[in-house]
């Protein structure tokens, strides 16, 4: 059984990004999911709403973050929590204003080891790597929704047993935004805050340790944060198929192998700009035997629509239809592997809604 799982403050968050040097509206908005919603809603499609924010208060919350700090530095996500207010204090913004951030972290010959500024306005910097991470008055509640989703997915998923012993949900699609795979742990940027793929391998792991656990990452952008965090990570598998020299530029390459003990359980298939659906599957069919190869227990799919034919941020020749065969394609070689679904981009809004259905379409067939 497939579920689907959705928080309403994950809409919350709705920031700016620059694009060229204009200061627009984030395409990464909430928008996306109303269009997702709507279309699951016509297709008669359950959607099971949990919240972050009601109810649980106590232990379910520590867990959460618990697991989230495993993966993320505390320093990082007090950030995330203070930083608005921090800026509106300081007469800095508006209380409807956003945080972006001004100067970099680089890399220097000093040998000074990286330290977060002491200064809010500086600080935006130490824990960005781009402009498209801004941070709104309710972008940290929407931020905690988003991945309680992917936490709560998985431990849905943990029950499940193919002897129809335990729980019969073998798939969740966790309706995430922001999305997840580009933050790092101690950085946000392309719109991520948590890594949520990353939040999953934890919480799977504090139910079944030791566990082999396999990441697919489809969204059209190399996932370089989930890729960083599992790097010397055996247990861990990272897949990723995107495109090449595409966003976040610096990381993706086929040589990215992993390091130490991880070396080997990180796979990259970098894909030309405008390369076809049938170039694709065939990256897809590589990816998969790996995969296959690897035998995880778990399966999470970071995914992306951004490699729909007319997204503005990605250059894949891909139609809707493609998405059933893609979803099939996965499920056919990973069968039996429980399997959390989690929204990544996606941003020609008018499509998002019927490509999501033609996913799952071809995910239950
Ligand atoms: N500023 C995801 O798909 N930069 N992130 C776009 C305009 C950010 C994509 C260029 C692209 C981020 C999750
Ligand atoms: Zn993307």
């Amino acid at each position: 059984m497939l579920v689907v799982l959705f928080d309403p403050d994950t809409l919350l968050h709705q920031t700016v990004e620059l694009l060229g040097s204009k200061l627009i509206p984030a395409l990464e908005s909430p928008k996306r999911l109303e269009a997702i919603l709507k279309s699951l809603r016509i297709s008669e499609h359950d959607v099971c709403t949990i919240r972050a924010s009601s109810g649980d208060r106590g232990e379910g919350k520590a867990r959460l973050f618990r697991v989230i700090s495993e993966s993320h530095h505390n320093g990082y996500l007090e950030h995330l929590r203070d930083v608005h207010d921090e800026w509106v204090s300081a007469g800095l913004i508006e209380q409807d204003g956003h945080v972006m951030p001004e100067c970099f972290w680089l890399p220097t010959s000093t040998g000074k080891p990286m330290r977060p500024p002491r200064d809010p306005f500086a600080r935006a910097g130490y824990y960005a790597f781009d402009m498209s991470s801004g941070i709104m008055s309710e972008s940290y509640q929407a931020i905690i929704a988003s991945a309680n989703l992917a936490y709560e997915g998985t431990d849905m998923l943990s029950g499940f047993s193919v002897n129809a012993s335990g729980s019969d949900v073998d798939t969740v699609l966790a309706l995430c935004r922001p999305p997840g795979h580009h933050c790092d742990g101690r950085r946000a940027g392309g719109y991520c805050y948590i890594n949520n793929a990353a939040l999953a391998a934890s919480t799977w792991r504090a139910s079944h340790s030791d566990a082999q656990i396999g990441i697919l990452d489809i969204d059209f952008h190399h996932g370089n944060g989930t890729q960083e965090i599992f790097y010397a990570d055996p247990k861990v598998l990272y897949v990723s198929i995107h495109g090449e020299d595409e966003f976040p530029y610096y990381t993706g390459a086929e040589d990215e192998c992993g390091i130490g003990a991880g070396e080997g359980a990180n796979i990259n298939f970098p894909l030309k700009v405008g390369s076809s659906v049938e170039e694709y599957m065939e990256k897809l069919e590589q990816a998969l035997q790996h995969l296959l190869d690897f035998k995880p227990e778990f399966l999470i799919v970071s995914l992306g629509f951004d490699t729909y034919h007319s997204d503005p941020l990605g250059h894949f020749q891909i139609h809707t239809e493609d998405y059933a065969t893609i979803a099939e394609t996965i499920r056919r070689k990973l069968k039996d592997v429980p399997a959390l679904i989690l929204l990544e981009g996606g941003y020609v809004i008018e499509h998002l809604g019927a490509n999501v259905l033609s996913f799952l379409k071809g995910w239950k067939s």
